[in-house]
């Protein structure tokens, strides 16, 4: 996966990717942008690599940002994802709005057996809902439902959440990048969204 983080000329071509501003039906093929974020080691890129290349394989902590693309044939359609995959440890904190303020899709993940990275997850929604003008959509993911045994983050809870946030939240759903449960729902609910929207 590469790394994107320290490069200044790459920032700006993110800032000024002209093809956000076309009519969504044209972008599924040109690029689908989703950002995902979350606290460090919930696993967000192992989900991601999961979907990419179907195997489980230990992450090092991401460094900046990584950059995967990955394009499906979904429904006679074809769209092209664009994944930014964030570094969750606090010292790039402040380079995450670089690549979630013109996202299309941002998938916020936690660690169902940490609390505090599902409360983390939430200031997420905040802080989408403040510095974003695109209602980009929002898609919660409870990473490691292998180990359900050591579960701190219940459905409900969560539920409640999605409730009250007054946000575009198009799904929430359960998984495991290590036993690939519901990796493939996460796509299918975001390209079904897409898709309905087009
Ligand atoms: N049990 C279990 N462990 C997982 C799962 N997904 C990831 N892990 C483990 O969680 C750790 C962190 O995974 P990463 O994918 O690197 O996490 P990350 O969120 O990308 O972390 P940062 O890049 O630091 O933000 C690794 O040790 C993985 O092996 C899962 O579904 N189940
Ligand atoms: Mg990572």
């Amino acid at each position: 996966m590469s790394c994107c983080g320290t490069n200044h000329d790459e920032l700006i071509d993110i800032k000024n990717d002209e093809s956000r501003t076309l009519p969504l039906s044209q972008q599924l093929s040109k690029g689908i942008k989703i950002v995902v974020l979350g606290e460090m080691a919930t696993g967000k890129t192992c989900i991601l690599h999961r979907w990419i290349t179907n195997e489980f394989t230990n992450q090092t902590a991401t460094v900046g940002c990584a950059f995967n693309t990955k394009t499906i044939s979904y429904k006679n359609k074809i769209i092209k994802y664009e994944m930014w995959d964030a570094a969750g440890q606090e010292r790039y904190r402040s380079l995450s709005q670089i690549y979630y303020r013109d996202a299309t899709v941002a998938l916020l993940v936690y660690d169902i057996t940490r609390l505090e990275t599902f409360n983390a997850v939430t200031d997420w929604v905040a802080e989408l809902k403040q510095n974003t003008s695109n209602n980009v959509m929002i898609m919660i993911i409870g990473n490691k439902s292998d180990l359900k045994s050591s579960r701190q983050v219940n459905s409900a809870s969560v539920n409640e959440f999605i409730h009250s946030s007054n946000s575009n939240i198009i799904g929430n759903i359960e998984c495991s990048a290590m036993t690939g449960e519901n990796i493939s729902v996460i796509f299918d609910t975001i390209s079904d969204k897409l898709l309905s929207l087009c």
